[in-house]
């Protein structure tokens, strides 16, 4: 009942023992504007390959699990965006639904995590994760990318989470839900847009010490280990200029609410910086698929 398709390049690597990097589709499909959404797609599986990794990016369409989309594939995601046919953001809880509608979609971090691990990669770069939203005491707003962290073995690289959660609130859960969070040659929890966040977190200088670390704590947890890797200085959005965006954005907001809230602040965003904050979201991930790539690469 349940279909899934591995592309032959994912599959011959991974029966081969060679390195695999995982890569999200929501960023793709409800993150960002066509047609950067398909150059970047592209262009983020060449940057794992000169890594040293074999790109899987992970998707859902007409009710098949995709891992690893060849030109073809793509094309079919293209066509559907398009002609704007009905395109799902797929978190983990909605997967089995999806596929017996058999429907299409983008997986997000929680749900490119649980489809990654069903088939052994180790590795998975992302954007930003999903995490407790700003007013979570009255919403409730907490990403389900949280409890897959604390529960999926696996290596994510993201450059923080999106600023527009409650990063200190974000941190916390994290931490109660043992999910080990390391700096990537940075001592703050970066904020997606921002390199910085005033959230101290603990610096991690060396893939060896982080693909050590990571086999070591599988004798302690069934959990992910974070890597939080800032957005390159050149493309920073300093939080002083990108916060009062997200706050006329949360402005906007008030009427959107669970899974679409993300995608409606994204868009936000870049039409208020005129397409800055686009740029960065395109720089951070070509950014983590190099780290992720390379992680993967150093796993072996
Ligand atoms: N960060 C981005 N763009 C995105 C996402 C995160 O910059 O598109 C997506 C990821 O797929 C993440 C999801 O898993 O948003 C989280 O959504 P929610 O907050 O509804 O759980
Ligand atoms: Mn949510």
């Amino acid at each position: 009942m349940l279909q899934q398709k591995v592309s032959p390049k994912v599959q011959s690597a991974l029966s081969e023992g060679r390195a695999v990097l995982a890569m999200e589709s929501t960023v793709i499909t409800h993150g960002l504007p066509y047609p950067q959404n398909f150059e970047i797609l592209s262009e983020l599986e060449d940057l794992a390959e000169e890594n040293g990794a074999i790109p899987a990016t992970i998707c859902i369409l007409d009710g098949v699990i995709r891992i690893g989309l060849d030109s073809n594939e793509r094309n079919i995601l293209r066509n559907k965006i398009v002609e704007h046919a009905p395109i799902h953001k797929i978190a983990l809880r909605d997967i089995p639904l999806s596929l017996a509608k058999r429907e299409s979609g983008g997986t997000t971090v929680s749900a490119t995590m649980a489809l990654a691990h069903r088939v052994g990669i180790k590795v998975f770069a992302t954007g930003g994760i999903g995490g407790v939203h700003r007013r979570w005491q009255e919403s409730l707003d907490i990403s389900l990318d949280i409890k897959a962290l604390s529960e999926i073995s696996m290596i994510v690289v993201s450059a923080g989470c999106k600023a527009i959660l409650d990063i200190a609130a974000t941190l916390e859960l994290l931490e109660t839900s043992g999910v080990s969070v390391y700096g990537w040659q940075c001592d703050e929890f970066p904020a997606f847009y921002s390199r910085t966040s005033g959230c101290k977190i603990t610096r991690v200088d060396g893939l060896q010490t982080i693909a050590d670390t990571f086999r070591i704590s599988r004798e302690f947890s069934q959990g992910a280990l974070l890597i939080a890797n800032p957005i390159p200085g050149d493309f920073e959005i300093p939080a002083f200029e990108i916060e009062p965006y997200i706050q006329s954005g949360l402005q906007a907001a008030t009427a959107i609410h669970g899974k679409d809230l993300t995608p409606f602040l994204l868009n936000y965003l870049a039409e208020a910086t005129e397409g800055r904050s686009v740029k960065a979201n395109l720089a951070l991930l070509r950014n983590n698929v190099i780290l992720g790539a390379k992680l993967a690469k150093e796993l072996i």
